[in-house]
């Protein structure tokens, strides 16, 4: 890896795992007995505002008791110290690479520490809870609050910036992501096409791990120290 070449990370639940975050899958896309796809899409936010918002606010309320893990921690020391670029995407909506003292993160599926007013689209820093009896400070609209959280059907964030490094790429690296969710799980086959070596770092077997060139398997609190520790020795 020299240092003109560009390292692309991509994080999903599995990376905070270990830090007590509850993961998708592992609750079989179900949260209290709803559809994640119901609770996390617009149509369920027409539907049951109050149900939408105690599922954020929930979540939300969970990052103050939950730290960064190894994981974390490792990759922000790959950003600090690999001489060329690393550009970091998570799907996650945590903030647990940034406490991890990552710098940049794409946040493709938004951020609980958001909120967006659908009537005047201000994002705004948000900690604590939120519900549809309250009014957005800039256009004093009451109940146009939402999460700024990208839900099924809605169109990620920075895809035009992910797409370029995709096809700059040298190497692509997949941290605890089941592949199930798309355009993420696209990712991959973009990078391989623009020949990037792909590894996928997992405690399981994934619905895409046929499309990865190298596997890592076991916690990322394990595995993630050693990758970051191979790509800044320099071999390739
Ligand atoms: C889009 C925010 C167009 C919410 C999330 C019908 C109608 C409309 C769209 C669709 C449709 N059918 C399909 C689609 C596309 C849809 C989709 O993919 N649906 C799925 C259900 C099939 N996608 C969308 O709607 C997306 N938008 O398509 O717009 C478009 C397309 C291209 C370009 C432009 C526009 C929007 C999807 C975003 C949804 N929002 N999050 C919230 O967080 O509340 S998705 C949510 O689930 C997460 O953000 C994440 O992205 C996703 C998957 O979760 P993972 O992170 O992978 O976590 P999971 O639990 O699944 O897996 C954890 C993994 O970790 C496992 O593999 C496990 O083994 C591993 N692990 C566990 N512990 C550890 C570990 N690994 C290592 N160490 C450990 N300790």
């Amino acid at each position: 890896m020299s240092n003109a070449s560009t390292i692309v990370i991509l994080t999903g639940a599995g990376i905070s795992a270990e830090s007590g975050v509850a993961t998708f899958r592992a609750a079989d896309g179900l949260w209290e007995g709803h559809r994640i796809e119901d609770v996390a899409a617009p149509e369920g936010f027409a539907r049951n505002p109050a149900l939408v918002h105690q599922f954020y606010n929930l979540r939300r309320g969970g990052l103050k008791t939950v730290q960064p893990n190894a994981a974390h921690e490792a990759l922000a020391r790959l950003q600090r110290d690999f001489p060329g670029e690393v550009v970091l995407i998570t799907q996650n909506v945590d903030d647990l690479h940034e406490r991890g003292g990552s710098s940049s993160v794409i946040h493709m599926h938004g951020e609980l520490h958001k909120v967006r007013c659908t009537a005047c689209t201000v994002v705004r820093e948000w900690e604590t809870d939120l519900d549809e009896t309250m009014a957005c400070e800039g256009c004093h609209t009451v109940g146009t609050l939402r999460p700024d959280i990208v839900w099924f059907g809605e169109v990620p964030y920075e895809m035009d910036t992910i797409e370029s490094a995709l096809t700059r790429a040298k190497l692509f690296v997949a941290i605890g992501t089941s592949g199930h969710v798309y355009p993420a799980a696209g990712f991959v086959r973009i990078a391989q096409m623009s020949g990037a070596v792909t590894v996928e770092v997992n405690n399981a077997e994934t619905e895409v791990s046929f499309a990865f060139n190298k596997r890592m398997t076991g916690p990322a609190t394990e595995q993630v120290p050693k990758l970051v520790d191979w790509m800044l020795s320099g071999k390739s």
